[in-house]
Order: C-alpha cells, then sequence, then structure tokens
C-alpha cells in the first residue's frame, strides 16, 4: 500500500479540518495522510477518558471520510500491535514502509510535541507548515506585541475586530459605540425563570461505541467517567451542535455568562470548544454566525459581542501569548506557591458545595463553564496557594477542550497569577462572597458565605485574606490592589490574626 515518492502528510488527532495547511495540494495518486493513535499523547497527562474518546472516534471518522474523497490513508489504532506508541515513531514507521519523498506536517498545538518534530531527523525532508485555521498568525501575533509593555486582550481584541470587521460600522466604529459590554454581562442566576434549553446530545454511533470500550479497557486508571457520552465526533454533528448553541443559547449567552447553578452544567454557554480545538469548527466562521444572529434580531448585541470576543479576542490571543512566551512561561511562579493537589480534585468529596459540585460535573462531563473553572477551582487553587505546575496538569486532564496552548494561559496566567500580570494585571483573588452572588452553591453548603472566621465560616473568605497577606509584599505595590490593601490595613488585627489562624488550620488539614 501507499507510492513511494509521493508525500506523507500527518494529521494530528486536533487537526481534523479539511482545510488543513498539510492537506492542501494533496496528490490522491501519490500521497498518504498518516494518523495514528498513540499511546504518548494519551498519556502524557492521564486525559480524561472522554477527551481521549472524543478524539480517537473523531480521528477515525475523519480518517473514514478522506478515504471516501479517495484519499489514502495510514491509520494506526491504538491495539495495533506493531504501534511504536509516539508520534515520532509511526513517522519513522511509516517512511520505512511507505517510502516517501517528504513528511508535510502542520506546527502542532503543544510546545512539547512542536520541539519534538522540530528536532527530528529522518531520512526525508520535513516541511512544517503553518496552522492557518486561527484568525492571527503567530507572526501577526508577535508583530502586535512587539515593543508593548504589556499585552492586554482588550486592545488586541479591538484590533482584532477592526481587521476582520467584525461587528464594526463603515466607518470604523464599533456597533453600538462601544466595543465591550462585559457590564452587562454579570447577571446572576435567575432561579425560578432559568431553564435553558440543554445543548444536543449525539447518540455515539458504532464507531464512537467501540472507541468507547477501547477507552475504558486501555486507559483504566484515568480520572473521569465515559458515562452518558454525547458528544459530536465529526465536524458535520459539531455544525448541529453550533447550529442548535445559536438558535437556544446564544440569545441570553451575554446574561448569563457569569453564572452557576447546581445541576445546569452548561447554562447559555456554546459547549463548543472541544470542537474548536480538535479542528471540527472554524472560529471565524462562528464569529460571523454571531454577528448575522445579531444583524437578524436573533440576538441582542450584548450576547453576540460576548461570543465573539471570547473567541476573536481571548482564544486568540490565549494562543498568541502562548507561543510569544513559551518555553520560559511555564516555568515562572511568581507567588511561590507549592501547596501539591489536594486528593479532592481527582474525587470531588470535599464540603465545600461550589467546589464539589464544579470538581464533580468536571469529572463527569470532562467540561466546566469559564466562572466555574475560573472563579470556583482557580479561585480557590490561587487562594490556598497550590502548586502551578499541579494545577496546570490537573486542567490539562480534566477538560475535554484541554490543550496547553490554551490551558495554560489560562490557568497558569489568568486564574494563578504564576506568570506575575502576563495575561491579567491582577489576580482574580475573590472571597466566598462572589460565589454566594453567581450561585446557588452556598445554599446547600454546610459553610457560611457570609462568616469570616469560626468552623462554619466559608473557607473562601478567610482564605482571601490570608492570600493577600501572605503575598503582601509580591502585591500591595500593584495599583489595582491599592485599595484592597487599604482596607487590610483598616481591619482590626484581632480579626486579621483569626482569619491567619482558621487559614493554617484548614491547610494544614489540606494536605
Ligand atoms: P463559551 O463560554 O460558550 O465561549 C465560547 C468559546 O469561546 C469557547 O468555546 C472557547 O473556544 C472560547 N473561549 C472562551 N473563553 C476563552 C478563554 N478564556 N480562552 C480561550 N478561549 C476561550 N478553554 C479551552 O478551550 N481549553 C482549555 O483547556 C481551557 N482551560 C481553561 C482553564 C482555566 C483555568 C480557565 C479559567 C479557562 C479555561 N479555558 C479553556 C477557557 C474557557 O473556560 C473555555 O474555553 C470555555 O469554558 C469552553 O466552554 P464553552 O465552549 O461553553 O465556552
Ligand atoms: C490529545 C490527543 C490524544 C489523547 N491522542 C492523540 C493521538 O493518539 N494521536 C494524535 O495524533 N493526537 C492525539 N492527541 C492530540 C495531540 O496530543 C495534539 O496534537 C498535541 O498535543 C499537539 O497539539
Ligand atoms: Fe463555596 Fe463558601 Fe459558598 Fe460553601 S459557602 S459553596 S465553600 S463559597
Amino acid at each position: 500500500m501507499g507510492a513511494s515518492g509521493g508525500k506523507l502528510r500527518l494529521v494530528l488527532g486536533d487537526q481534523l479540518s479539511s482545510g488543513l495547511s498539510a492537506l492542501a495540494g494533496l496528490d490522491p495518486s501519490a500521497d498518504t495522510v498518516l494518523m495514528a493513535e498513540v499511546a504518548e499523547e494519551a498519556t502524557y497527562v492521564p486525559h480524561h477518558p472522554k477527551k481521549i474518546a472524543i478524539l480517537f472516534s473523531a480521528m477515525r471518522h475523519f480518517a473514514e471520510e478522506l478515504e471516501r474523497r479517495g484519499v489514502r490513508v495510514r491509520y494506526t489504532r491504538l491495539d495495533d500491535p506493531n504501534n511504536s506508541g509516539s508520534i515520532l515513531g509511526e513517522i519513522d514507521r511509516a517512511i520505512e514502509d511507505l517510502a516517501p519523498s517528504s513528511v508535510v506536517a502542520t506546527e502542532c498545538g503543544e510546545w512539547r510535541l512542536q520541539s519534538a518534530l522540530e528536532g527530528w531527523r529522518g531520512s526525508v525532508p520535513l516541511e512544517i507548515l503553518d496552522d492557518d485555521r486561527f484568525i492571527a498568525s503567530r507572526a501577526a501575533f508577535a508583530a502586535w506585541a512587539e515593543g508593548r509593555k504589556q499585552l492586554r486582550m482588550e486592545y488586541f481584541y479591538r484590533e482584532m475586530r477592526r481587521k476582520t470587521g467584525l461587528l464594526m460600522r463603515d466607518d470604523g466604529t464599533p456597533e453600538g459605540g462601544q466595543w465591550n459590554f462585559d457590564k452587562e454581562n454579570r447577571q446572576p442566576p435567575d432561579m425560578g425563570l432559568f431553564r435553558p434549553t440543554p445543548p444536543l446530545a449525539i447518540e455515539p454511533d458504532s464507531i464512537t461505541s467501540e472507541v468507547i470500550g477501547l477507552v475504558r479497557d486501555r486507559f483504566p486508571d484515568h480520572c473521569g467517567s465515559l458515562d452518558g457520552f454525547a458528544f459530536g465526533v465529526t465536524a458535520e454533528e459539531a455544525e448541529r451542535c453550533a447550529d442548535a448553541f445559536f438558535e437556544d443559547r446564544l440569545p441570553l449567552f451575554g446574561d448569563y455568562q457569569d453564572a452557576m447553578l447546581t445541576g445546569e452544567p452548561v447554562l447559555y454557554h456554546a459547549l463548543l470548544s472541544q470542537y474548536l480545538n480538535a479542528g471540527l469548527l472554524d472560529p471565524l466562521d462562528l464569529c460571523r454566525r454571531a454577528e448575522a444572529a445579531w444583524r437578524d434580531g436573533h440576538a441582542p448585541l450584548n450576547a453576540a459581542e460576548g461570543f465573539i470576543r471570547q473567541i476573536l479576542g481571548w482564544r486568540e490571543y490565549v494562543r498568541g501569548v502562548y507561543w510569544l512566551k513559551m518555553p520560559d512561561y511555564a516555568e515562572t511562579n511568581f507567588l511561590n506557591a507549592h501547596r501539591p493537589l489536594p486528593e479532592f480534585f481527582w474525587t470531588g468529596e470535599t464540603d465545600m458545595n461550589c467546589l464539589r459540585q464544579c470538581i464533580g460535573q468536571t469529572l463527569r462531563d470532562a467540561y466546566a463553564h469559564h466562572i466555574q473553572r475560573l472563579m470556583v477551582i482557580g479561585n480557590f487553587a490561587l487562594l490556598a496557594g497550590l502548586s502551578p505546575k499541579a494545577v496546570c496538569a490537573w486542567y490539562l486532564c480534566v477538560y475535554a477542550d484541554a490543550y496547553e496552548w490554551v490551558e495554560l494561559p489560562n490557568t497558569h496566567g489568568m486564574a494563578l497569577f504564576a506568570d506575575g500580570g502576563v495575561l491579567g494585571s491582577k489576580p482574580y483573588a475573590a472571597s466566598g462572597k462572589y460565589i454566594d452572588r453567581m450561585s446557588d452553591y452556598c445554599r446547600g453548603c454546610r459553610y457560611d458565605p457570609k462568616k469570616p472566621v469560626g468552623p462554619d465560616a466559608c473557607p473562601y473568605n478567610y482564605l482571601y485574606w490570608d492570600f493577600l497577606d501572605r503575598n503582601a509584599e509580591t502585591l500591595s505595590g500593584n495599583p489595582r490592589m491599592a485599595m484592597i490593601y487599604r482596607s487590610m490595613s483598616r481591619m482590626a488585627p484581632e480579626k486579621r490574626q483569626a482569619m491567619a489562624q482558621d487559614s493554617d488550620k484548614f491547610l494544614e488539614a489540606l494536605t
């Protein structure tokens, strides 16, 4: 099988796009596409079984689709006895069997694999092409960042709005007269009235069912449930999920973006990141659809703008920061945090209800929305001084959409402030009051979000002040923290001491 002299075209598990640069100009009579399920990619962190199942099934469907179009695919299954276990090993094996003239790849999403690929020396040349599935290329981001003291997302986002024309008027000003409607997007959950249409559930077909069995057998020690698998695994299914989101949930996406409610894991969120990140959906296309929904009167401007900002702004921006700053970025630990991850991150078993709900949901669904990730789990990790490396490894494991290019800046930078302010101008630290305002979690909790100290006090409360105290030397000079440090200095010394004592007790018990 295979044509000697043709090109070997590598397609990775998160590169499942028919327009991938590595597939451009493919000659079906000579070239072969290489795809491989390999242990190294499935275990460099113990990914959530649902994440592995999505990717393996999506890879198998993608390969089938290519073959239907007359493309030759060399596909190594995980249980192939000759499987070398790594992407580079599979390239070597394919070269030996097929004798291609060269290997063509699209740059990898993660620094780890990209640097391994760049270091690969084989018997034929390797061409690594840009990944043009992003709206901003790495070079364009670097050009924007050049000479700037601070890389603020908001300014990058405005530039991207101008470049793409999304939500722009003919005179170059933003639609609605404002770039950003975030202030309108912070409504707490409106109990009673609040029953969003759930996301589209896709029934597993025979390929997905087989893959679920394989993942169950091969990765029994990976944390997370395979039950209730309902993800799409093809571009067509991902499009149907996007259709359902635009129809049912986009109109209220903006209003309730920060809300959290027990038993409603998705609310009005898109649940599309796992498809975007695997290449099954196109980011610019989703932005254009959100804009069209506003122009057609289906969704208000704050919803369309909020959604577009997440993709055109945040998603592109974190990728730009990742490639600009790696590999040193992952090594910083600005707040000198070293506490190991508590066991309940792997079980959800804690009496703090907000964490029990968010971690439990994560382990079940491989999904939590942004505020659950940032203000419940990430905020706890920040306040408790958990080690950034341990926390980042956890986030990379547990979410179906997790790839280091997007996970690391969000966790290391946004949630943990371990980068010292590359991504955000101050830590996203908050007490239990925030969680109480934005969720119903506190009602089902044994702790009281209004109490600052004592056995029934919400741990987020005393940990919050103790975090500020512990990090005063590093953070009190930050102008955006000045007000909070001023109010801390006015606090009665006995209260501060009581909070420090409760924090010590809590943190000791944690490990
Ligand atoms: P929605 O809230 O509906 O947003 C729409 C889309 O915008 C998403 O699908 C996503 O593609 C994009 N988006 C939104 N926020 C961000 C953001 N901050 N960064 C990048 N893209 C964004 N996102 C990932 O895709 N992979 C990760 O591994 C990941 N790790 C995160 C870790 C932490 C600590 C935090 C705070 C955020 C993380 N995010 C990550 C960003 C965000 O939480 C998810 O993209 C979002 O929750 C995905 O769900 P959704 O599709 O329902 O998103
Ligand atoms: C995440 C993942 C997993 C679980 N398995 C595979 C795989 O078996 N084969 C593959 O080509 N890609 C896989 N991936 C995605 C890669 O980890 C991803 O391409 C790299 O992290 C670079 O972004
Ligand atoms: Fe979480 Fe505190 Fe509320 Fe309990 S009281 S749910 S620990 S914020």
